[in-house]
């Protein structure tokens, strides 16, 4: 039997495994978007004349088919739908609408209203498998385009689109039925430029909608266009490369020690004097 003991362990260990705890807790975790960059195959149900998808689904430079939204997406009305909305995949890699062509891979999400009078906003959203989780800080980023006027590259769709103007955007993060935070329309990219839009929402010790299900949106808000062209057809505002990362927010360290300490000191028999 040994002959003495230690009681310097239980009164080191805690400190250190709080310190550390703190210390790990910030590593920030891309969360699983689906088709984040619309690069998935995009097919046109029923095809048609401004169709200009390949077999395969891949989207010909320079064309923009419109239908269903992209896989991954649905569409979202918060309110009536527009007349002669339109929701589909640019890409950009040829033509004038975007010089610098698609900020991620070639194609990006187009949402264009064939009225420069503006109307009811629309768009698209997405419900991730991951839910909204305590004292976790949530940043997302999307790049957010304003399309330049421009004709079609791809017969028989070589008209002139006249889309000059900005219809303004919202990029919204929400669980369950709350909106956690958005940028509402902050931005406002040159014609034929992206700019890039970021949101961050931490979520504290408590929330009413912790175990939520995330949600992603993508709006068009569809304001009036400024026609300074003559041949004005519509709005649009283009969306791409959606990432969305969770960081635990890290309790403070001097916090989670003094804790610690405080829990031992009170384990700890005090001497008599
Ligand atoms: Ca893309
Ligand atoms: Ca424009």
């Amino acid at each position: 039997m040994p002959a003495t003991t230690t009681r310097a362990a239980p009164l080191i260990n805690p400190l250190v495994a709080a310190i550390s705890l703190a210390a790990a807790a910030v590593e920030a975790a891309p969360l699983d978007i689906v088709n984040a960059g619309f690069e998935s195959p995009y097919f046109v149900p029923g095809g048609g004349s401004n169709n200009n998808v390949t077999p395969d689904g891949s989207v010909l430079p320079g064309a923009f088919p419109v239908g269903d939204p992209p896989t991954g997406w649905t569409l979202y009305v918060p309110g009536a739908m527009p007349a002669a909305a339109y929701v589909g995949i640019l890409n950009p890699t040829a033509g004038t609408f975007f010089p610098a062509g698609a900020p991620e891979g070639s194609n990006v999400l187009l949402l264009y209203v064939d009225d420069p009078a503006g109307g009811p906003a629309y768009g698209v959203e997405q419900v991730l498998t991951s839910a909204l989780a305590p004292l976790t800080r949530y940043t997302l980023t999307v790049e957010v385009g304003n399309i330049a006027s421009g004709s079609g590259v791809n017969p028989p769709v070589t008209s002139f689109f006249g889309i000059e103007g900005f219809p303004g955007y919202q990029v919204q993060l929400l669980a369950g039925g709350s909106l956690l935070a958005q940028d509402d329309s902050t931005l406002a990219p040159g014609e034929g430029e992206w700019a890039t839009s970021t949101i961050v929402f931490e979520s504290g010790a408590s929330h009413a909608e912790l175990g939520q299900a995330l949600r992603i949106r993508l709006l068009n808000l569809n304001r009036p266009a400024t026609m300074t062209v003559p041949a004005q057809n519509g709005v649009e505002v283009d969306f791409d490369h959606v990432r969305l990362d969770a960081t635990a927010v890290p309790v403070p360290a001097l916090g989670v020690a003094c804790a610690a300490l405080a829990g031992v000191l009170l384990r700890t028999p005090r001497r008599r004097c």
